[in-house]
């Protein structure tokens, strides 16, 4: 796997040249309390890994979600390959048949294939990041159940209800949540690594240097335990690109190609009122 234990309260990830670089430049910005704590690379057995904070280990038997935040889920350079040299996947068509198997067109269906933004672009479709700008990827509770099956909850009901069991209903443990996750969009709004990165799961191989980045495809982990702490982080930026320079983005407009607008504080704003519903009632 892409993760190994680390000495006390640290973890190894598999070392990514463009999650070290986000890692070094969110030490000393505004985000800095809602990333995991970055300790630089080690080598162990020949290998190389990037070394950061054990966000678990504070916890007693944590409840843990992760959601993956932004309303467009893969790179836009992706787009442009996938036109110019489609590389067609027979492992995201079965992922797509056996959520749907009517949702491949005629042509996809002869090829058995499909392309990884076509792939994407659906998941998108039939999934909350279209309409809220996220999406609950999994879910795990502190009592062992483990549900990672989302792929097709998308109204705002669903959402919520899997949000509202996540928590057992508990309102302390939501009004926390929801303190930190407006403490976060604030450090959101004032940093300028924010400002100039795309939040995607961004690929490597488009990294090209510079001042801006992209953050696609990140995640926000929710993490809480029965003694009542409560914690969201940034996580995952292990597809983070150069903006060109100058470039910002405002994370809530509408995403049309070319301006690499990614939904993350609209989603964040979407998900904030949601938590906020579910404390008063
Ligand atoms: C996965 O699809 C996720 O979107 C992955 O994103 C993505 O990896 C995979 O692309 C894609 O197959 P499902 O969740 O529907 O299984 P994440 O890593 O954020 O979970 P990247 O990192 O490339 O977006 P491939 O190309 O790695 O298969
Ligand atoms: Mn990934």
């Amino acid at each position: 796997g892409n993760f190994q234990a680390g000495e006390d309260g640290r973890i190894l990830k598999r070392f990514c040249q463009c999650e070290q670089r986000s890692l070094e430049e969110l030490m000393r910005d505004p985000l800095r309390p809602f990333v995991p704590a970055y300790y630089g690379m080690v080598q162990q057995d020949g290998q190389a890994f990037n070394q950061m904070e054990d966000l678990l280990a504070d916890f007693e038997g944590p409840s843990i979600m992760d959601c993956k935040m932004g309303s467009r889920t893969y790179l836009e350079e992706e787009l442009v390959k996938a036109r110019e040299r489609p590389r067609p996947r027979k492992d995201m068509y079965e992922k797509m048949v056996a959520v749907d198997p009517g949702a491949p067109t005629p042509e996809e269906h002869a090829q058995g294939a499909v392309t990884k933004p076509r792939y994407m672009q659906w998941r998108e479709t039939v999934t909350s990041t279209s309409t809220l700008g996220f999406r609950i990827e999994g879910v795990k509770k502190a009592d062992g159940t483990c549900n990672t099956n989302f792929k097709k909850t998308q109204a705002m009901e669903q959402v919520t209800k899997v949000l509202e069991d996540f928590v057992d209903k508990d309102r302390g443990i939501l009004g926390k949540y929801v303190a930190r996750l407006e403490e976060l969009r604030e450090a959101l709004e004032s940093s300028p690594f924010f400002k100039t990165h795309e939040v995607r799961a961004l690929v490597p191989w488009v990294y090209v240097g510079g001042i801006g980045i992209q953050v696609v495809g990140s995640s926000l982990l929710f993490v809480h335990d029965h003694t009542g702490l409560a914690k969201v982080w940034m996580i995952d930026f292990g597809k983070t690109v150069a903006l060109p320079d100058h470039q910002t983005l405002s994370h809530r407009l509408p995403w049309a190609e070319g301006n690499r607008e990614d939904g993350y504080l609209w989603g964040l704003d979407n998900m904030i009122c949601l938590l906020q519903g579910l404390a008063r009632s």
